[in-house]
């Protein structure tokens, strides 16, 4: 019976339109990685324009960590590993992170 269920639950099973949870990706500093290096996984995985991409690489070298962007868990995750994966291949020691918004 509709009146036994939490309203907001009972919308996201009638209509299927909740939202995904939206998970954090951050950068972390590190003294060994150039920054040109973060400024291309930033443009090249990312999709930032180069002018935000180097905001956020600076800001990320000055702070230590930086939020990249807010994803769902699919695309966070395989943006991390696509992080992974070309900093191994070009041995910078670079950490990619993600946790939920
Ligand atoms: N601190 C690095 C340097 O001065 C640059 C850097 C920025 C490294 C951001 C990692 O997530 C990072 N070469």
């Amino acid at each position: 019976m509709a009146e036994h269920f939490d309203s907001d639950i009972l919308d996201q099973v009638e209509d299927g339109l909740k939202e995904p949870d939206l998970f954090r990706v951050l950068l972390l500093n590190d003294d060994y990685t150039t920054q040109d290096f973060v400024v291309e996984v930033l443009v090249g995985i990312f999709h930032k324009q180069p002018v935000d991409a180097t905001r956020i690489m600076m800001d990320v070298h000055q702070k230590g960590r930086g939020v990249v962007g807010l994803y769902p868990y699919d695309i966070a995750a395989t943006k991390v590993n696509q992080v992974k994966d070309l900093a191994k291949m070009r041995e910078f020691p670079l950490k990619c992170v993600m946790e939920k918004a």
